[in-house]
């Protein structure tokens, strides 16, 4: 779980490339990179943007980008086991 949490945090790092916050294309990459098993559909990927975009800045934070983590997980977790 350890790794797991590194992980976490490490690919919002790189993917932001030092900053705050990821842009459209960034978290877009981010999510083709990342989780291309999850988030399959271009439209898909663009709505859960604009869903985690809690202040409406048009970037996701770290913040909004936890509610991501969070928010798979929960999706994984109703799949079953058996997704994993
Ligand atoms: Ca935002």
């Amino acid at each position: 779980m350890e790794a797991a949490i590194k992980t976490v945090v490490s690919v919002f790092l790189k993917s932001s490339k030092g900053k705050e916050n990821l842009g459209g294309k960034e978290f877009q990459s981010l999510v083709k990179g990342q989780l291309k098993n999850i988030l399959t559909d271009n439209e898909a990927v663009k709505n859960m943007r604009q869903q985690l975009d809690n202040n409406q800045d048009g970037k996701v934070s770290f913040q909004e980008y936890m509610n991501l983590i969070g928010f798979l997980a929960q999706a994984v977790s109703e799949q079953g086991k058996n997704a994993i």
